[in-house]
């Protein structure tokens, strides 16, 4: 019943008005109110454990949302009991609610944009990741990657409805343009599983996706678009939703995080972030049939771009720089893109999304705090690692690390990515402090676990971190990783 009103409505939002301020985006042209006063931003800022509220209309950080302690501060006391790990974002259509998702204490949180009041805290099965609200804006689907359910959940009274089954790790749910349909990705199984929302039942699945691992995907506003996202391997699978069947693999370049759309002069535009490339690539695709044409990128302002989301008059599209804790603002009315304008946000963000018309009435500012707004960027360098004698067959591609510090709990969290290193062979950070004469100090010794898809022996370490107090001890710039060689 619900959902076919809400289809009524959108069939009708191209010629009337009234409905076209609640047209989200990625919208339609025409369907989306243009750019206002009310419309908010939100990032899911991980380190901070907050979520950072901007007003794009003069690009202003209004604060942020705090319901738990920044990483390491009081989380490992047995008392702590606050969520941990701000990350998924998702939103209502009538903009008045969204919805945060915490990896670690396995929670969702839906919170009112009018005030930025917590409305209801639910507790669901391992990982919480993304979750969107199905058409009636109350009832959210939330992607859990740590078990084999969906957790459905009643946004407004809090609670689980039902736990249905998703095999491999749901990742994160989207919904078709009417809503009668829920879209699900996950990380351990290839496939993208089709539910009837009103039944809640698996109807299909989409195989032949370019790797198991799916953390991120978007629909189109036409609802015909399904682009999936493999981080692991680099790549997009991309869909037709008219005919349920993978198009074509873009190989978009590693660490690809999200992707989104937008409708530019009558041009379909497909916009993917590749982390490890500090830029987002931009694509077309005007037949949902043919694989996606690269038209160019969009070089980020800074470092590791994640979640990005456009606004409802598709004339701006917002990019999150994860390891510079900034928000880029992308102008999509001429051609290249340029980006215009970047904001400082909370620490580590993940996923960001739009609200059109979040907050009709005031300004939105109640309940906002500062927590994760540091004023201090934070600081990024990518070194060579010193791997000495190699013995695998990937000599001939470079080891290398992002290395990434910014402040956390009164001392600083390093964070290091190491790629293409030997698998399970153990690296050794160190760096010159500065107040010894010079004298190298080992900071962090760190395994590369993670196998490189397609690289036999070769190995990654996505998520090495320690916290020690880095600032005024050491110089970011003297850093550098070597290979134990006792290993
Ligand atoms: C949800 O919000 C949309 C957009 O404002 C609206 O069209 C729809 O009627 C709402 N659904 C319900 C059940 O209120
Ligand atoms: C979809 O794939 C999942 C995981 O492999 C499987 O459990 C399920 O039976 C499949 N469903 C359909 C309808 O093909
Ligand atoms: C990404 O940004 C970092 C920090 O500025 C820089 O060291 C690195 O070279 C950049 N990577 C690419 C591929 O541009
Ligand atoms: C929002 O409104 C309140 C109360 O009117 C005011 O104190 C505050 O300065 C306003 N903030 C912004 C950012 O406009
Ligand atoms: C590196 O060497 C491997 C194994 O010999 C080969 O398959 C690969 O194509 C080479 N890569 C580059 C970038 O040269
Ligand atoms: C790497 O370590 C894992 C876990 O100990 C083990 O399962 C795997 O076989 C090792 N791989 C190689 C190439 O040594
Ligand atoms: C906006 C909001 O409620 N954000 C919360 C999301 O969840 C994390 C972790 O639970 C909280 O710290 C955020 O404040």
């Amino acid at each position: 019943m619900l959902p076919r009103l809400s289809w009524l409505c959108l069939s009708l939002l191209v010629s009337v008005p009234l409905c076209a301020s609640q047209a989200q985006p990625p919208a339609l042209p025409g369907t989306g109110a243009p750019a206002s006063k009310s419309d908010r931003i939100y990032c899911g800022d991980q380190t901070s454990n907050t979520v950072t509220v901007i007003r794009p209309w003069d690009n202003k950080v209004l604060g942020t949302i705090a319901l738990g302690q920044p990483r390491l501060s009081s989380l490992l006391n047995p008392q702590y009991v606050d969520r941990v790990n701000s990350h998924g974002l998702g939103f209502s259509r009538d903009g008045k609610y969204i919805v945060n998702l915490s990896t670690t204490s396995n929670t969702v949180t839906v919170i009112r944009t009018l005030d930025n009041s917590i409305v209801s805290t639910t507790s669901v099965g391992r990982n919480a990741h993304e979750a969107f609200f199905s058409a009636d804006n109350r009832t959210v689907w939330a992607g859990t990657r740590g078990v084999e359910t969906l957790a459905i959940v009643d946004g407004l009274k809090g609670g689980v409805i039902e736990n249905i089954p998703a095999p491999g790790g749901p990742s994160k749910v989207v919904f078709s343009p009417n809503s009668d349909l829920a879209y699900v990705n996950h990380i351990r199984a290839a496939y993208i599983g089709i539910y009837d929302v009103a039944s809640r039942k698996l109807l299909r699945n989409i195989t032949g996706l370019a790797d198991t691992f799916s953390s991120d995907m978007m629909i189109d506003a036409t609802g015909q678009r399904l682009w999936v996202a493999h981080k692991m391997t680099g790549q997009v699978s991309v869909l037709s939703l008219v005919t349920n069947k993978v198009v074509g693999i873009l190989n978009t370049g590693p660490e690809t995080n999200h992707p989104n759309h937008a409708i530019i002069n009558g041009i379909h535009y497909g916009f993917v972030t590749v982390a490890a490339e500090n830029t987002t690539k931009v694509y077309t695709q005007n037949d949902p049939e043919k694989i996606p044409t690269l038209v160019g990128e969009i070089r980020s302002s800074g470092v590791e771009p994640h979640g990005l989301w456009p606004n409802a008059d598709n004339k701006r599209m917002y990019i999150l720089n994860e390891h510079s804790d900034t928000v880029d603002v992308a102008d999509l009315t001429s051609w290249p893109f340029k980006i215009i304008d970047t904001m400082n946000v909370g620490q580590e963000g993940q996923a960001l999304v739009y609200v059109s018309n979040a907050v009709p009435s005031g300004n939105g500012t109640q309940n906002l705090g500062t927590q994760g707004l540091t004023g201090k960027p934070a600081m990024n360098a990518l070194i060579n690692v010193d791997e000495g004698p190699r013995e695998t067959s990937w000599e001939n591609v470079s080891s290398t690390a992002l290395i990434t510090v910014r402040p956390a709990a009164g001392l600083e969290m390093f964070q290091i990515i190491g790629r293409n290193m030997e698998l399970n062979a153990t690296y050794v950070a160190s760096a010159s402090c500065l107040h010894c004469h010079g004298a190298r100090i080992p900071l962090v010794e760190f395994v590369a676990s993670t196998p490189v898809p397609g690289m036999m022996g070769c190995g990654g370490a996505p998520q090495t971190l320690a916290f020690f107090k880095f600032d005024g001890v050491y110089d970011i710039k003297s850093v550098q990783i070597h290979r134990k060689q006792d290993d």
